[in-house]
Protein backbone atom coordinates (compact mmCIF):
# COMPACT_ATOMS: atom_id res chain seq x y z
CA UNK A 1 0.00 0.00 0.00
CA UNK A 2 2.92 2.51 0.92
CA UNK A 3 4.08 1.41 -2.47
CA UNK A 4 1.21 2.32 -4.23
CA UNK A 5 0.99 5.62 -2.70
CA UNK A 6 4.54 6.52 -3.43
CA UNK A 7 4.11 5.85 -7.12
CA UNK A 8 0.57 8.21 -7.15
CA UNK A 9 2.45 10.68 -5.49
CA UNK A 10 5.18 10.32 -8.24
CA UNK A 11 3.71 8.68 -11.41
CA UNK A 12 6.97 8.71 -13.20
CA UNK A 13 8.85 6.81 -10.74
CA UNK A 14 6.81 3.81 -12.38
CA UNK A 15 8.72 2.89 -15.34
CA UNK A 16 11.96 2.69 -13.83
CA UNK A 17 10.74 0.96 -10.40
CA UNK A 18 9.34 -1.78 -12.91
CA UNK A 19 11.97 -2.24 -14.68
CA UNK A 20 14.49 -2.20 -11.41
CA UNK A 21 11.86 -5.06 -9.80
CA UNK A 22 12.47 -7.19 -13.38
CA UNK A 23 16.43 -6.50 -13.18
CA UNK A 24 16.04 -8.01 -9.79
CA UNK A 25 14.17 -10.87 -10.52
CA UNK A 26 16.42 -11.48 -13.55
CA UNK A 27 19.37 -11.21 -11.32
CA UNK A 28 17.96 -13.81 -8.63
CA UNK A 29 16.68 -16.48 -11.65
CA UNK A 30 20.84 -16.31 -12.40
CA UNK A 31 21.90 -17.85 -9.10
CA UNK A 32 24.53 -20.33 -9.97
CA UNK A 33 23.75 -23.94 -9.35
CA UNK A 34 27.19 -24.87 -7.47
CA UNK A 35 26.09 -24.59 -3.71
CA UNK A 36 29.11 -22.60 -2.89
CA UNK A 37 28.55 -19.78 -5.55
CA UNK A 38 24.51 -20.32 -5.48
CA UNK A 39 25.00 -19.40 -1.30
CA UNK A 40 26.94 -16.49 -2.38
CA UNK A 41 25.20 -14.60 -4.77
CA UNK A 42 22.34 -14.92 -2.48
CA UNK A 43 23.76 -13.90 0.55
CA UNK A 44 24.95 -10.74 -1.38
CA UNK A 45 21.28 -9.64 -2.93
CA UNK A 46 20.54 -10.35 1.15
CA UNK A 47 23.26 -7.97 3.13
CA UNK A 48 23.68 -5.68 0.13
CA UNK A 49 20.82 -3.70 -0.47
CA UNK A 50 22.56 -0.98 -2.86
CA UNK A 51 25.73 -2.80 -4.42
CA UNK A 52 23.94 -6.69 -5.57
CA UNK A 53 22.59 -5.15 -8.91
CA UNK A 54 25.87 -3.35 -10.00
CA UNK A 55 28.36 -5.97 -8.95
CA UNK A 56 25.79 -8.66 -10.94
CA UNK A 57 26.05 -6.53 -14.13
CA UNK A 58 30.01 -7.12 -14.31
CA UNK A 59 31.60 -9.34 -16.38
CA UNK A 60 31.60 -12.89 -15.04
CA UNK A 61 34.82 -13.43 -14.05
CA UNK A 62 35.60 -9.63 -12.39
CA UNK A 63 31.59 -10.16 -10.69
CA UNK A 64 32.91 -13.15 -9.19
CA UNK A 65 36.03 -11.67 -7.47
CA UNK A 66 33.95 -8.14 -6.83
CA UNK A 67 31.08 -10.64 -4.86
CA UNK A 68 33.49 -12.41 -2.88
CA UNK A 69 35.13 -9.44 -1.96
CA UNK A 70 32.62 -7.58 -0.77
CA UNK A 71 31.39 -10.96 1.10
CA UNK A 72 34.64 -11.41 2.66
CA UNK A 73 35.09 -7.68 3.75
CA UNK A 74 30.84 -7.56 5.11
CA UNK A 75 31.70 -10.52 6.90
CA UNK A 76 34.76 -8.78 8.35
CA UNK A 77 32.78 -5.68 9.10
CA UNK A 78 30.05 -7.88 10.41
CA UNK A 79 32.99 -8.68 13.41
CA UNK A 80 33.95 -4.97 13.68
CA UNK A 81 30.11 -4.10 14.00
CA UNK A 82 29.28 -6.30 16.67
CA UNK A 83 29.15 -4.65 20.13
CA UNK A 84 28.96 -8.11 22.04
CA UNK A 85 32.00 -8.99 21.22
CA UNK A 86 34.31 -8.25 24.05
CA UNK A 87 37.79 -6.82 22.91
CA UNK A 88 40.10 -9.05 23.34
CA UNK A 89 38.51 -11.34 21.45
CA UNK A 90 37.50 -9.09 18.22
CA UNK A 91 40.88 -7.39 17.85
CA UNK A 92 42.88 -10.61 17.00
CA UNK A 93 39.95 -12.30 14.93
CA UNK A 94 40.18 -8.68 12.83
CA UNK A 95 43.57 -8.88 12.79
CA UNK A 96 43.81 -12.86 11.35
CA UNK A 97 41.07 -12.46 8.70
CA UNK A 98 42.63 -12.05 6.00
CA UNK A 99 44.42 -15.81 6.75
CA UNK A 100 40.75 -17.23 7.81
CA UNK A 101 40.15 -16.57 4.32
CA UNK A 102 41.89 -19.39 3.05
CA UNK A 103 40.81 -21.99 5.52
CA UNK A 104 37.46 -23.69 4.60
CA UNK A 105 37.21 -25.18 8.67
CA UNK A 106 37.04 -21.76 9.82
CA UNK A 107 33.77 -20.00 11.14
CA UNK A 108 32.64 -17.80 14.05
CA UNK A 109 29.54 -17.09 14.91
CA UNK A 110 28.44 -13.25 15.53
CA UNK A 111 25.90 -10.97 13.79
CA UNK A 112 21.71 -10.95 13.44
CA UNK A 113 19.62 -11.91 11.27
CA UNK A 114 21.27 -12.44 7.45
CA UNK A 115 24.52 -11.30 8.57
CA UNK A 116 24.61 -14.34 11.31
CA UNK A 117 23.87 -16.95 8.33
CA UNK A 118 26.72 -14.95 6.61
CA UNK A 119 29.16 -15.68 9.62
CA UNK A 120 27.60 -19.51 10.47
CA UNK A 121 28.07 -20.55 6.76
CA UNK A 122 31.47 -18.88 6.06
CA UNK A 123 32.54 -22.09 4.37
CA UNK A 124 30.49 -21.55 1.39
CA UNK A 125 32.63 -17.70 0.81
CA UNK A 126 36.12 -19.50 1.34
CA UNK A 127 35.48 -21.83 -1.01
CA UNK A 128 34.56 -19.75 -3.80
CA UNK A 129 37.32 -17.38 -2.84
CA UNK A 130 39.71 -20.32 -3.83
CA UNK A 131 38.44 -20.62 -6.87
CA UNK A 132 39.51 -17.23 -7.84
CA UNK A 133 42.51 -16.29 -10.28
CA UNK A 134 45.55 -15.79 -7.92
CA UNK A 135 45.75 -12.46 -9.19
CA UNK A 136 42.14 -11.45 -7.61
CA UNK A 137 42.74 -13.77 -4.36
CA UNK A 138 46.17 -11.71 -3.80
CA UNK A 139 44.61 -8.11 -4.45
CA UNK A 140 41.81 -9.61 -1.44
CA UNK A 141 43.57 -11.17 1.24
CA UNK A 142 45.83 -7.61 1.08
CA UNK A 143 43.13 -5.43 1.80
CA UNK A 144 41.55 -7.75 4.39
CA UNK A 145 44.73 -7.33 5.82
CA UNK A 146 44.96 -3.88 6.24
CA UNK A 147 41.33 -3.34 6.60
CA UNK A 148 41.42 -5.68 9.75
CA UNK A 149 44.50 -4.17 11.39
CA UNK A 150 42.58 -0.54 10.80
CA UNK A 151 39.50 -1.96 12.45
CA UNK A 152 41.22 -3.08 15.26
CA UNK A 153 43.71 -0.39 15.96
CA UNK A 154 40.18 1.93 16.00
CA UNK A 155 38.51 -0.41 18.14
CA UNK A 156 40.48 0.76 21.19
CA UNK A 157 41.09 4.57 19.79
CA UNK A 158 38.37 7.08 19.15
CA UNK A 159 37.44 9.63 15.94
CA UNK A 160 39.31 12.57 17.67
CA UNK A 161 40.11 14.95 14.80
CA UNK A 162 40.03 15.34 11.16
CA UNK A 163 42.75 13.22 10.62
CA UNK A 164 41.50 10.53 12.39
CA UNK A 165 38.39 10.37 10.39
CA UNK A 166 40.07 9.87 6.76
CA UNK A 167 41.83 7.62 8.32
CA UNK A 168 39.28 5.34 9.58
CA UNK A 169 37.11 5.73 6.51
CA UNK A 170 40.34 4.87 4.43
CA UNK A 171 40.56 1.83 6.16
CA UNK A 172 36.73 0.68 5.87
CA UNK A 173 36.07 2.41 2.44
CA UNK A 174 38.83 3.71 0.84
CA UNK A 175 40.81 0.69 1.13
CA UNK A 176 37.57 -0.97 -1.01
CA UNK A 177 38.81 1.78 -3.72
CA UNK A 178 41.81 0.60 -4.42
CA UNK A 179 41.28 -3.57 -3.89
CA UNK A 180 38.47 -2.31 -6.74
CA UNK A 181 40.94 -0.57 -8.14
CA UNK A 182 43.25 -3.26 -8.66
CA UNK A 183 40.85 -5.87 -9.40
CA UNK A 184 39.61 -3.87 -12.85
CA UNK A 185 42.83 -3.45 -13.44
CA UNK A 186 43.84 -7.12 -12.87
CA UNK A 187 40.83 -7.88 -15.24
CA UNK A 188 42.37 -6.49 -17.85
CA UNK A 189 39.56 -3.46 -19.13
CA UNK A 190 40.76 -0.69 -16.80
CA UNK A 191 44.53 1.19 -16.28
CA UNK A 192 45.31 1.06 -12.79
CA UNK A 193 43.84 4.06 -10.99
CA UNK A 194 46.51 6.26 -8.42
CA UNK A 195 45.81 4.99 -5.03
CA UNK A 196 44.71 8.83 -3.84
CA UNK A 197 41.50 8.95 -6.32
CA UNK A 198 40.55 5.42 -5.60
CA UNK A 199 40.41 6.59 -1.69
CA UNK A 200 38.37 9.21 -2.57
CA UNK A 201 35.75 7.41 -4.09
CA UNK A 202 35.38 5.20 -0.67
CA UNK A 203 35.46 7.94 1.59
CA UNK A 204 32.69 10.20 -0.37
CA UNK A 205 30.27 6.82 0.06
CA UNK A 206 31.75 6.22 3.57
CA UNK A 207 31.34 9.77 5.01
CA UNK A 208 27.78 9.76 3.40
CA UNK A 209 26.98 6.82 5.35
CA UNK A 210 28.30 8.13 8.54
CA UNK A 211 26.21 11.54 8.47
CA UNK A 212 23.03 9.57 7.59
CA UNK A 213 23.53 6.34 10.20
CA UNK A 214 23.92 9.03 13.03
CA UNK A 215 21.12 8.22 14.67
CA UNK A 216 21.06 4.28 14.13
CA UNK A 217 24.88 4.41 15.51
CA UNK A 218 23.99 6.53 18.64
CA UNK A 219 21.29 4.42 19.19
CA UNK A 220 23.20 1.00 19.39
CA UNK A 221 22.83 -1.45 21.82
CA UNK A 222 24.49 -2.45 23.89
CA UNK A 223 27.62 0.00 23.13
CA UNK A 224 27.01 3.36 21.02
CA UNK A 225 29.28 3.81 18.01
CA UNK A 226 30.54 7.06 17.19
CA UNK A 227 31.86 8.11 13.73
CA UNK A 228 31.51 12.07 14.04
CA UNK A 229 34.75 13.20 14.77
CA UNK A 230 35.35 15.41 17.89
CA UNK A 231 37.52 18.14 16.42
CA UNK A 232 33.76 18.78 14.30
CA UNK A 233 30.90 17.94 16.55
CA UNK A 234 32.76 19.51 19.86
CA UNK A 235 32.02 22.92 18.40
CA UNK A 236 28.32 22.79 18.60
CA UNK A 237 27.90 20.84 22.14
CA UNK A 238 29.47 18.87 24.79
CA UNK A 239 28.60 15.24 23.76
CA UNK A 240 27.98 13.65 20.20
CA UNK A 241 24.80 12.52 21.91
CA UNK A 242 23.64 15.68 22.60
CA UNK A 243 22.78 16.18 19.06
CA UNK A 244 19.60 14.42 18.72
CA UNK A 245 17.80 16.04 21.88
CA UNK A 246 15.13 18.64 20.81
CA UNK A 247 16.72 21.30 22.62
CA UNK A 248 19.78 21.49 20.60
CA UNK A 249 18.48 21.34 17.01
CA UNK A 250 19.76 24.38 15.75
CA UNK A 251 23.25 23.62 17.21
CA UNK A 252 22.45 20.39 15.75
CA UNK A 253 21.45 21.38 11.92
CA UNK A 254 24.95 23.14 11.89
CA UNK A 255 26.76 20.24 12.96
CA UNK A 256 25.16 18.37 10.20
CA UNK A 257 25.86 20.84 7.56
CA UNK A 258 29.80 21.03 8.68
CA UNK A 259 30.29 17.58 8.01
CA UNK A 260 28.37 17.52 5.01
CA UNK A 261 30.68 20.50 3.67
CA UNK A 262 33.96 18.18 4.73
CA UNK A 263 32.04 15.02 2.51
CA UNK A 264 31.71 17.32 -0.76
CA UNK A 265 35.45 18.03 -0.45
CA UNK A 266 36.03 14.54 -2.10
CA UNK A 267 33.75 15.08 -5.36
CA UNK A 268 36.39 16.42 -7.58
CA UNK A 269 38.40 13.44 -7.57
CA UNK A 270 35.53 11.34 -7.40
CA UNK A 271 34.88 12.50 -11.06
CA UNK A 272 38.16 12.78 -12.00
CA UNK A 273 38.32 8.50 -11.50
CA UNK A 274 35.02 7.95 -13.41
CA UNK A 275 36.33 10.05 -16.32
CA UNK A 276 38.86 7.82 -16.90
CA UNK A 277 36.60 4.57 -16.21
CA UNK A 278 36.37 2.57 -20.37
CA UNK A 279 34.62 0.27 -19.41
CA UNK A 280 30.43 0.73 -19.69
CA UNK A 281 30.06 -2.26 -16.92
CA UNK A 282 33.04 -1.11 -14.84
CA UNK A 283 31.35 2.71 -14.86
CA UNK A 284 28.08 2.01 -13.92
CA UNK A 285 28.96 0.05 -10.96
CA UNK A 286 31.52 3.19 -9.78
CA UNK A 287 28.90 5.50 -10.87
CA UNK A 288 25.39 4.71 -9.44
CA UNK A 289 26.46 4.54 -6.27
CA UNK A 290 28.49 8.36 -6.30
CA UNK A 291 25.15 9.42 -7.51
CA UNK A 292 23.16 7.92 -4.58
CA UNK A 293 25.85 9.04 -2.27
CA UNK A 294 25.65 13.41 -3.63
CA UNK A 295 21.45 12.96 -3.42
CA UNK A 296 21.55 11.56 -0.03
CA UNK A 297 24.05 14.32 0.90
CA UNK A 298 21.42 16.74 -0.79
CA UNK A 299 18.69 15.78 1.20
CA UNK A 300 20.46 15.37 4.32
CA UNK A 301 21.82 18.84 4.32
CA UNK A 302 20.23 21.43 6.57
CA UNK A 303 17.59 18.42 7.47
CA UNK A 304 16.97 17.92 10.92
CA UNK A 305 15.34 14.58 10.42
CA UNK A 306 18.89 13.11 10.26
CA UNK A 307 18.66 13.25 13.86
CA UNK A 308 15.02 11.73 14.35
CA UNK A 309 15.00 8.99 11.81
CA UNK A 310 15.82 7.43 9.02
CA UNK A 311 16.50 9.88 6.00
CA UNK A 312 16.76 8.38 2.82
CA UNK A 313 16.26 8.85 -1.33
CA UNK A 314 12.98 7.19 -1.85
CA UNK A 315 13.01 4.27 -4.08
CA UNK A 316 11.51 5.56 -7.18
CA UNK A 317 14.57 8.21 -7.55
CA UNK A 318 17.34 5.68 -6.39
CA UNK A 319 15.80 3.76 -9.57
CA UNK A 320 15.49 6.46 -12.00
CA UNK A 321 19.30 6.84 -11.26
CA UNK A 322 20.40 3.38 -12.38
CA UNK A 323 18.19 3.62 -15.46
CA UNK A 324 19.52 6.48 -16.60
CA UNK A 325 23.29 6.31 -15.45
CA UNK A 326 25.52 5.70 -18.80
CA UNK A 327 28.15 7.96 -19.18
CA UNK A 328 29.92 11.03 -18.13
CA UNK A 329 27.80 13.07 -19.23
CA UNK A 330 24.75 11.68 -16.85
CA UNK A 331 26.95 11.67 -13.60
CA UNK A 332 27.67 15.36 -14.67
CA UNK A 333 24.40 16.01 -14.66
CA UNK A 334 23.59 14.50 -11.69
CA UNK A 335 26.66 16.46 -9.82
CA UNK A 336 25.32 19.49 -11.17
CA UNK A 337 21.28 18.75 -10.11
CA UNK A 338 21.88 17.26 -6.99
CA UNK A 339 24.36 20.53 -5.90
CA UNK A 340 21.22 22.46 -7.30
CA UNK A 341 18.87 20.77 -4.92
CA UNK A 342 21.69 21.69 -2.02
CA UNK A 343 22.67 24.97 -2.71
CA UNK A 344 19.19 26.95 -2.15
CA UNK A 345 18.87 25.37 1.50
CA UNK A 346 22.35 27.43 2.55
CA UNK A 347 21.23 29.50 5.37
CA UNK A 348 23.44 32.34 5.42
CA UNK A 349 23.39 32.29 9.10
CA UNK A 350 24.98 29.08 9.01
CA UNK A 351 28.89 29.18 10.40
CA UNK A 352 29.94 27.33 7.28
CA UNK A 353 27.90 28.63 4.82
CA UNK A 354 30.96 30.10 2.62
CA UNK A 355 32.95 27.42 2.92
CA UNK A 356 29.91 25.34 1.95
CA UNK A 357 28.88 27.39 -1.24
CA UNK A 358 31.89 28.12 -2.34
CA UNK A 359 32.03 23.73 -2.36
CA UNK A 360 29.02 23.62 -4.30
CA UNK A 361 29.84 26.48 -6.43
CA UNK A 362 33.46 24.02 -7.08
CA UNK A 363 31.16 21.10 -7.71
CA UNK A 364 29.47 22.69 -10.27
CA UNK A 365 32.10 24.43 -11.99
CA UNK A 366 33.75 21.09 -12.03
CA UNK A 367 30.18 19.76 -13.86
CA UNK A 368 30.78 23.06 -16.01
CA UNK A 369 33.98 22.69 -17.08
CA UNK A 370 33.82 18.97 -18.75
CA UNK A 371 31.48 20.60 -21.34
CA UNK A 372 28.34 18.07 -21.82
CA UNK A 373 26.16 20.34 -19.64
CA UNK A 374 24.35 22.32 -22.06
CA UNK A 375 23.97 19.33 -24.50
CA UNK A 376 20.80 18.01 -22.45
CA UNK A 377 19.18 19.76 -19.82
CA UNK A 378 18.77 17.91 -17.00
CA UNK A 379 18.85 15.04 -15.38
CA UNK A 380 16.68 14.81 -12.64
CA UNK A 381 14.26 17.52 -11.98
CA UNK A 382 13.52 18.48 -15.23
CA UNK A 383 12.32 15.15 -16.10
CA UNK A 384 10.60 15.05 -13.10
CA UNK A 385 8.45 17.96 -13.86
CA UNK A 386 7.82 17.30 -17.96
CA UNK A 387 6.56 13.36 -16.54
CA UNK A 388 4.34 15.35 -14.09
CA UNK A 389 2.93 17.20 -16.52
CA UNK A 390 2.49 14.80 -18.57
CA UNK A 391 0.73 12.42 -16.19
CA UNK A 392 -1.54 14.98 -14.61
CA UNK A 393 -2.70 15.17 -18.49
CA UNK A 394 -2.98 11.48 -18.82
CA UNK A 395 -4.81 11.88 -15.35
CA UNK A 396 -7.35 13.93 -16.57
CA UNK A 397 -8.17 12.14 -19.23
CA UNK A 398 -8.69 8.51 -16.79
CA UNK A 399 -10.93 10.76 -14.87
CA UNK A 400 -13.10 12.02 -17.96
CA UNK A 401 -13.34 8.23 -18.99
CA UNK A 402 -14.58 6.96 -15.63
CA UNK A 403 -16.68 9.54 -15.31
CA UNK A 404 -18.51 9.62 -18.92
CA UNK A 405 -18.85 5.87 -17.74
CA UNK A 406 -20.62 6.19 -14.94
CA UNK A 407 -22.77 8.59 -16.14
CA UNK A 408 -23.60 6.24 -19.18
CA UNK A 409 -24.49 3.38 -17.20
CA UNK A 410 -26.68 6.05 -14.59
CA UNK A 411 -28.65 7.16 -17.93
CA UNK A 412 -29.14 3.27 -18.30
CA UNK A 413 -30.54 2.54 -15.41
C1 LIG B 1 33.60 2.05 -6.70
C2 LIG B 1 32.45 1.34 -6.45
C3 LIG B 1 32.14 0.98 -5.17
C4 LIG B 1 32.95 1.35 -4.12
C5 LIG B 1 34.10 2.09 -4.38
C6 LIG B 1 34.42 2.43 -5.69
C7 LIG B 1 34.95 2.45 -3.34
C8 LIG B 1 34.64 2.08 -2.08
C9 LIG B 1 33.51 1.36 -1.80
C10 LIG B 1 32.66 0.99 -2.81
C11 LIG B 1 33.21 0.97 -0.39
C12 LIG B 1 32.18 1.90 0.19
C13 LIG B 1 31.72 1.51 1.53
C14 LIG B 1 30.50 2.35 1.86
C15 LIG B 1 29.51 1.59 2.67
N1 LIG B 1 30.04 1.38 3.99
C16 LIG B 1 29.94 0.22 4.62
O1 LIG B 1 29.41 -0.72 4.11
C17 LIG B 1 30.55 0.19 6.01
O2 LIG B 1 31.39 -0.92 6.18
C18 LIG B 1 32.72 -0.70 5.71
C19 LIG B 1 33.54 -1.98 5.81
C20 LIG B 1 33.08 -3.07 4.87
C21 LIG B 1 33.10 -2.65 3.43
C22 LIG B 1 32.42 -3.66 2.63
C23 LIG B 1 32.21 -3.28 1.18
C24 LIG B 1 31.31 -2.30 0.83
C25 LIG B 1 31.06 -2.02 -0.50
C26 LIG B 1 31.71 -2.74 -1.49
C27 LIG B 1 32.62 -3.74 -1.13
C28 LIG B 1 32.86 -4.00 0.20
C29 LIG B 1 33.21 -4.52 -2.12
C30 LIG B 1 32.92 -4.29 -3.44
C31 LIG B 1 32.01 -3.30 -3.80
C32 LIG B 1 31.43 -2.53 -2.83
C33 LIG B 1 29.44 0.26 7.04
O3 LIG B 1 28.56 -0.79 6.96
C34 LIG B 1 27.38 -0.67 7.71
C35 LIG B 1 26.25 -0.19 6.84
O4 LIG B 1 26.39 0.84 6.19
O5 LIG B 1 25.21 -0.88 6.82
C36 LIG B 1 30.08 0.40 8.41
O6 LIG B 1 30.11 -0.56 9.18
O7 LIG B 1 30.55 1.51 8.66
MG1 LIG C 1 31.74 -1.31 10.42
Amino acid sequence: MGSLAAVLRHPHDFYPLLKLKMASRQAEKQIPSEPHWAFCYSMLHKVSRSFALVIQQLGTDLRNAVCIFYLVLRALDTVEDDTSIPTDVKVPILIAFHRHVYDREWHFSCGTKEYKVLMDQFHHVSTAFLELGKGYQDAIEDITKRMGAGMAKFICKEVESIDDYDEYCYYVAGLVGLGLSKLFYASGTEDLAPDSLSNSMGLFLQKTNIIRDYLEDINEIPKCRMFWPREIWSKYVNKLEDLKYEENSDKAVQCLNDMVTNALMHVEDCLKYMSALRDHAIFRFCAIPQIMAIGTLALCYNNIEVFRGVVKMRRGLTAKVIDRTNNMTDVYLAFYDFSNILKPKINKNDPNATKTLSRVEAIQKACMDSGVLNKRKSYIIQSELRYSSTMIVIFFIILAIIFSYLSSTRASK
